[in-house]
C-alpha cells in the first residue's frame, strides 16, 4: 500500500495532504470536569491534594488550566488556592500523583475510530501535546496502536514555546513534510486553536468541557465529540461506518428505576420521556458525549421496546444537569414511574442542538424516532433486541 508517509505529496482526496496533527488532550479523558462528583483523572488528583492543605477542588479552576503547559497550570492552581509552596515545588509533588493515574486514561469516544480511520487510508498524523514527550510517550503507551499511528509526536519540552505558540504544530508540519496550510488540527483547548490558527492551519475544535462552543469563535468548525467529526469537510476521506443516517456505536447500558423528570416532556412537547435516576451514573454519564441515541427499552413487567433518546443539557431549555431523555416508542395505557427501566444504546444519530421554535424542536425530535424506528430494524442493531440485561420480570417469564 502507498501510503502518504511514503510520498507525502501523493493523496487521492484533492488538494489537501493528508495531515490531521491532533493533540492528546483532544483523544483522550485527562480532563478535569465541572460536576464535583465526576470522573476526571485532574480533578480527582486535586481534590486529594489540596484536601492535605485543607482547601476545597470546585472544579472552577478547571477552566482556567485547560490547554496550559504543566507550569503555567501549575502557577494557576498555586495563586487560585494560595497554596504556601512554591510554583516548581507543587509541581514536583503533584507529578508523581497524576502519572500514576495515567493508566486510567481513557481513550474519548471516536478517538480509536477515528485514528484507525486514517491510518487505514494513508493519512499522516502528528501528536502535538503541551505535555513533556516522556509524558505523551507513557500516556499513549496505555492506548493499544497509538505510538505506530502517529508519523510525528512532539511534546511541550521539544520547542521553545508551547501553545498557544504555533511553533509546536509547524514544527510538526515540518516533519511531516507538510504545508502548514494543508494540516488539519483537531483541539479541545482555547491555546491549542489559537495555536493551529496561527500556524495558519484549519482547526476543529472539540471543548473538553461542556457549554464551552461559544468560546471557540476563533476555530474553523467547532464540534460536540470525536464522533461528529466530518473529515470530507477538509479534504480528508469520509467515515464509511454511517448506516442510514445512523452510527453503530459500543453498546453501553444503563438502567434503574423511572423518576420524575422536568415535567414537560408530555406536558410541552407531546414527547414523554421516561428518566432514571443519574445518582450512581455519573461517571457512566460523563464518559458518553451529549447528543441524540437510540437502541432498545427493558421495562419490568411489561417488555422490550425501540427506544430514541437524548443525552445532555436539552440546549433549548438549558438544564444545568446532564439527563438522559428516553423515548420509549410505544403506546402505553398509563404513567410507569416506580418501575425498573433498563436500556441498551447501540447507535448515535447527531448532537443536541438549539432550536428557534419548540414546533422545529418536536419535528426534529419525530424524525429522530423515525431514523431510530427504521435502523433498529437492522440486523446490527435488532440483534440486542434480545440481551439479556434488559429481561426483567417480563410477565409470564418464569424465569426470573
Ligand atoms: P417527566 O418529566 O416526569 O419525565 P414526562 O412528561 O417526560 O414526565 O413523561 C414521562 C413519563 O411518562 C414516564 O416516566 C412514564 O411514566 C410515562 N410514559 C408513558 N408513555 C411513555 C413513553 N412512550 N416513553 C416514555 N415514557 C412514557
Ligand atoms: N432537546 C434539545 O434541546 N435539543 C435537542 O436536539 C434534543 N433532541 C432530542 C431528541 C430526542 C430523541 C429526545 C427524546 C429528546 C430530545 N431533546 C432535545 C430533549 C427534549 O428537550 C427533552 O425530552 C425535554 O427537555 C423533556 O425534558
Ligand atoms: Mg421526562
Amino acid at each position: 500500500m502507498s501510503t502518504a508517509a511514503d510520498d507525502p505529496n501523493s493523496n487521492k482526496w484533492g488538494h489537501w495532504h493528508p495531515v490531521p496533527a491532533i493533540t492528546l488532550s483532544s483523544l483522550s479523558k485527562t480532563k478535569p470536569v465541572k460536576q464535583h462528583d465526576q470522573y476526571g483523572i485532574v480533578s480527582d488528583v486535586l481534590r486529594v491534594y489540596l484536601n492535605k492543605y485543607g482547601k476545597q477542588w470546585d472544579g472552577k479552576a478547571a477552566y482556567r488550566i485547560v490547554g496550559k503547559t504543566p507550569s503555567e497550570a501549575a502557577a494557576v492552581i498555586v495563586e487560585d488556592f494560595g497554596l504556601p509552596l512554591s510554583t516548581d515545588e507543587f509541581v514536583s509533588e503533584i507529578t508523581p500523583m497524576f502519572s500514576a493515574q495515567w493508566c486510567k486514561i481513557k481513550a474519548l469516544p471516536g478517538a480509536n475510530r477515528l485514528i484507525n480511520h486514517f491510518r487505514g487510508h494513508g493519512v499522516q498524523m502528528a501528536l502535538a501535546s503541551n505535555s513533556p514527550r516522556t509524558n505523551v510517550d507513557t500516556k499513549i503507551s496505555y492506548q493499544p496502536g497509538w505510538k505506530e499511528s502517529f508519523s510525528v509526536i512532539i511534546g511541550g519540552d521539544e520547542v521553545t514555546a508551547g501553545k498557544p505558540s504555533p511553533e509546536i504544530f509547524l514544527e510538526a508540519a515540518k516533519r511531516m513534510n507538510c504545508d502548514p496550510s494543508s494540516c488539519l488540527v483537531i483541539e479541545d483547548s482555547l491555546p491549542g486553536v489559537t495555536a493551529g490558527k496561527g500556524a495558519d492551519m484549519k482547526v476543529v475544535a472539540v471543548p473538553s468541557l461542556p457549554k464551552q462552543s461559544h468560546l471557540y469563535t476563533s476555530a474553523d468548525e467547532v464540534i460536540n465529540s470525536l464522533l461528529d467529526l466530518r473529515p470530507e469537510m477538509w479534504g480528508l476521506p469520509p467515515f464509511e461506518d454511517w448506516i442510514e443516517g445512523t452510527l453503530p456505536i459500543e453498546p453501553w447500558y444503563i438502567g434503574g428505576p423511572v423518576v420524575k423528570g422536568f415535567g414537560r416532556g408530555s406536558k410541552v412537547l407531546g414527547i414523554p420521556t421516561a428518566n432514571i435516576s443519574t445518582k450512581g451514573y455519573s461517571t457512566l454519564l460523563q464518559e458518553h458525549p451529549s447528543g441524540v441515541y437510540f437502541g432498545w427499552a427493558g421495562l419490568s413487567m411489561k417488555g422490550v421496546y425501540k427506544m430514541v433518546m437524548s443525552i445532555g443539557w436539552n440546549p433549548y431549555f438549558d438544564n444545568a444537569e446532564k439527563t438522559i431523555e428516553p423515548w420509549l416508542l410505544h403506546e402505553f395505557d398509563e404513567d410507569f414511574y416506580g418501575e425498573e427501566l433498563r436500556l441498551a444504546i447501540v447507535g448515535y444519530i447527531r448532537p443536541e442542538a438549539n432550536f428557534s421554535s419548540l414546533e422545529d424542536l418536536i419535528k426534529r425530535i419525530h424524525e429522530d424516532r423515525k431514523m431510530a424506528e427504521k435502523a433498529l430494524e437492522l440486523p446490527l442493531y435488532s440483534n440486542y433486541r434480545n440481551d439479556e440485561y434488559l429481561k426483567i420480570s417480563l410477565p409470564g417469564d418464569e424465569s426470573h
